[in-house]
């Protein structure tokens, strides 16, 4: 039985939600800054992190400097029931009155891997919508892959559904481009937050079941050269997800379009068709257009995914780095890659 579900754009509901989007540690401030270059409005934003000096060069308009860890075990955190109650505490000013939460983080270091959790946690508890975007290392970042795998677990334990960007396979897929991953994950998340902000609830909805179909997702990227196109522009696309899981284990997509036309229902079947079709089988779908004067372009989640599919794309990896260890024969792209190194923290 197809349960494709295809629903037209209702542009300027009155009935929208309102979304906010909080960016945690160095990578989370990163990400989120550039979202806001890339048009979300930094009034729903918020930058949390131990560091002053990446929270002051932040657009966020709202910021939240937490103590680092010596300090969150002073009396008065404990006054205050933990960490956990302290830091909803500091970021539920700027979220409460929102009905749906985006969190962005980078995994593998100290402030995003142990704030961002207990973040989505407490948001959870509200049963509220709580969305993660979370980068996770570059494959020469070794202990910090594997600090990423624990702090993932908390991360889709504590989300309706969390979408990976690894650092390492963006930057398999594009190597002219610097920051393949950063670009990723800051579409991802306008996306995501201008079709929440914008839609009928409903339409929110179906997007948070479609995402929620498994714990993790992944997003795919790329332009739109005509409407007419859609199908190659799908294809395309899919050929590189922000995190190496098989299309085949997907259950569900949500396809974001932007352009100065919408896609027409005949169109969005035609990307449907491409999807299940790569697939190999159907999956839920939806669809939403937004109007938009820059370059056509789309960004597909997949989502249906669990942990331990996303524990074996990172063990792959892991078995990578042991092979360029030990000097035996590896894929020769891994390897050849020159990457950026970013500041590592001395925690
Ligand atoms: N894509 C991307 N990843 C980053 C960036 N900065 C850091 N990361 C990744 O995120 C991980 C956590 O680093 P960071 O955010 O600095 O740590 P934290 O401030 O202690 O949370 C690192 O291991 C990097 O792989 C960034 O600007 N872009
Ligand atoms: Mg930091």
């Amino acid at each position: 039985m197809s349960t494709e579900e295809i629903v037209s754009h209702q542009p300027l509901s009155s009935h929208s939600s309102q979304v906010a989007i909080v960016g945690v540690g160095g990578a989370g401030n990163n990400l989120l800054s550039q979202a806001i270059d890339g048009g979300i409005s930094p009034r729903n934003c918020v930058a949390v992190n131990t560091d002053r000096g990446q929270l002051s060069e932040s657009r966020a308009r709202n910021k939240v400097l937490l103590a680092d860890s010596t300090e969150t075990n002073s009396p008065l955190t404990r006054q205050r029931g933990g960490e956990g109650q302290l830091l909803a505490y500091r970021v539920s000013p700027f979220t409460r009155e929102s009905d749906f939460t985006i969190l962005l983080t980078g995994l593998g270091g100290a402030t995003g891997t142990k704030a961002a959790p207990l973040i989505a946690q407490w948001h959870r508890d509200r049963v509220r919508p709580i969305v993660s975007v979370v980068a996770l290392p570059f494959i020469h970042e070794r202990e910090r892959r594997f600090v990423a795998l624990r702090g993932l677990k908390k991360m889709v334990e504590a989300c309706d559904c969390t979408v990976i960007v690894d650092n390492s396979v963006e930057k398999l897929a594009l190597l002219d481009s610097k920051r393949v991953a950063d670009e990723t994950a800051a579409l991802a998340v306008r996306g995501l937050s201008e079709v929440v902000a914008s839609s009928d609830q409903m339409i929110s909805h179906q997007i948070l079941n479609i995402l929620s179909l498994g714990s993790v997702a992944t997003v795919c990227i790329g332009p739109v050269e005509s409407r007419e196109r859609v199908q190659s522009a799908v294809s395309n696309a899919l050929t590189t997800p922000s995190a190496s899981l098989p299309l085949t284990k997907a259950k569900g997509a949500v396809l974001l379009f932007r352009g100065i036309e919408p896609l027409n229902n005949g169109q969005a079947a035609q990307a449907y068709e491409a999807i299940s079709s790569l697939v190999g089988h159907d999956v839920d779908f939806v669809h939403v257009s937004t109007r938009c004067q820059a370059r056509s372009s789309l960004s597909i989640f997949l989502s249906g995914y669990t942990y331990d599919m996303a524990l074996g794309t990172v063990d792959d990896l892991i078995e990578d780095l042991y092979d360029m260890e030990y000097g035996l024969e590896s894929k020769a792209t891994r390897v050849g890659v020159r990457m950026p190194l970013y500041e590592m923290e001395l925690a």
